[in-house]
């Protein structure tokens, strides 16, 4: 299309309008956090089934018991309407020991899963690797040992043969940004204070590239991408300290893994910083052949909230000169409302944020994450009055429908969470699903699901194509 084209077809007025038909209106959920059945039909065990779970929340055995109900719930979501369900596999169903013999259950319930999901007309977006590493590998050294990046394509291979039939779209590492920011979100008990943090981050981006590739060559009609956390860091003032503190927080937190992915290359503020904050990394000219070979067909990212960022003399990285060189402290904004949580919530910056990703990268963009953790209350008569997670995604779509108006090609949409499922770091008490599980942190109770007001008006704005955000 030329640009007087686009011009000319630019869309009419918000908020009424649909998406396209093909639009991946979705839902996501995490293996690790859902399934249960930790230890069944030989499953081996990753760093999510042996960390020190927090103080008072449950450890994963149990989750929403996805692993048993799996029939049940891809039905519910097939009554929700969903076109997409985005889901992770976890590696040690696959491949017990992280790598060696296949374990054939493991492979059959994936199997019968994505069937399902297909029979119902909905499409299984497949995340590989969702912070559940496989113990066996950790206990070698897990990301900071290269024989993982070898590790995790010997799975990618296994997975392309298995479902590589009826998946076309494909996540390679969730939240590989998370991880190595806040490293006890899943990189194990290998990431002790010695571990060299970006040495294994870049061995994270070798296997991502690597598998990437392969993938293109054994499936030439799928498609792939990254599934890294991508928020906007903002300037908590206008001054030029801290919208240089954000440029670099921009750079750490979200550029380094996007460049990487998409145009093979390091970030070099992002380098920058790396190198005058003491880490390991060392990246050889055959590891950038790897990264340009491995290219992604797309974008798929998590959005929950922009960062805000100042400078804070001895807290922002700093050389002898004065001169800035890494981000400041991250502080909360005032012009922001927050979740019960604290967490942020800034709709315009998911605008924002779609639309810097875009015209950095210029690849269609699936949004793989959003949504509101909150207290949700089950009613004696089964009805869960969640009004403000309709709140949260209302304004969260109108703001992905403006940044679509502007031209960003964004193909889907996936709330977090399908149904509920255990929160990283707070159990069964942070719920984010359209589907409420009965269970608490400590109980299982009966895992009986309700649909809550969310899954309602969810039905009503895929049936609208978006255009009913009512
Ligand atoms: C993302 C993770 C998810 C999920 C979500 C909500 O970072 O990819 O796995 O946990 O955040 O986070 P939390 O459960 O901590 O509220």
């Amino acid at each position: 299309m030329s640009l007087s084209e686009a011009v000319r077809s630019a869309p009419a007025a918000w908020p009424g309008r649909a998406l396209p038909a093909d639009f991946l209106w979705g839902a996501s959920s995490s293996a690790y956090q859902i399934e249960g059945a930790s230890a069944e039909d030989g499953k081996g065990p990753s760093v999510q089934d042996v960390k020190t779970v927090p103080a008072g929340t449950p450890d994963f055995s149990v989750c929403s018991d996805h692993y048993h109900r799996w029939a049940e719930d891809i039905a519910l979501l097939a009554e929700l309407g969903l076109k997409s369900y985005r889901f992770s596999i976890a590696w040690t169903r696959i491949l017990p020991e992280g790598t060696g013999a296949v374990n054939p259950a493991g492979v059959e319930f994936y199997s019968r899963l994505i069937d399902e999901c297909l029979w119902h007309g909905i499409e299984p977006i497949v995340t590989m690797y969702h912070f559940d590493l496989p113990t066996a590998l950790d206990a070698r050294g897990g990301w900071a040992d290269p024989a993982t990046v070898d590790a995790f394509v010997e799975f990618a291979r296994v997975l392309f043969a298995a479902y590589g039939d009826r998946v076309t779209h494909w996540l390679t590492i969730n939240e590989q940004n998370i991880m190595t920011l806040v490293p006890h979100h899943g990189l194990g008990a290998a990431a002790g204070p010695d571990y060299p943090l970006y040495q294994a981050n870049h061995h994270m981006l070798l296997a991502q590239a690597r598998a990437m590739a392969l993938c293109h060559e054994v499936l030439p009609a799928a498609k792939i991408g990254p599934a890294p956390n991508i928020a906007l860091a903002l300037p908590l003032e206008g001054t030029a300290e801290d919208v240089l503190c954000a440029q670099y927080l921009n750079a750490v937190r979200n550029w380094l893994y996007l460049d990487a992915a998409v145009l093979g290359r390091y970030n070099t503020l992002a380098v920058d910083h790396i190198r005058r904050a003491g880490y390991r990394l060392d990246v050889s000219d055959d590891d950038l052949r790897v990264l340009r070979e491995g290219r992604p067909d797309f974008i798929a990212f998590n959005y929950y909230n922009t960062e805000t960022v100042t400078y804070a003399p001895g807290e922002t990285l700093e050389d002898a000169d004065g001169a800035i060189h890494g981000p400041g402290r991250i502080v909360p904004n005032p012009h922001f409302a927050t979740t019960d949580w604290n967490w942020p919530i800034d709709p315009l910056g998911f605008r924002t944020t779609l639309q810097e990703i875009h015209s950095r990268y210029g690849l269609p963009l699936m949004v793989t994450e959003n949504g509101l953790g909150a207290y949700d209350r089950l009613e004696p008569d089964g009805t869960v009055d969640d009004g403000y997670r309709i709140d949260y995604l209302r304004d969260h779509i109108t703001a992905m429908k403006q940044a679509i108006d502007t031209g960003v090609p964004v193909i889907g949409y996936h709330p977090w969470s399908a149904i509920d499922l255990i929160s990283t770091h707070d159990g069964f008490l942070k719920r984010y699903g359209f589907v409420y599980v009965r269970r608490d942190n400590e109980s299982t109770h009966d895992l009986a699901r309700f649909r809550k007001k969310s899954f309602h008006w969810y039905r009503r704005v895929i049936a609208s194509g978006g255009a009913d955000l009512a």
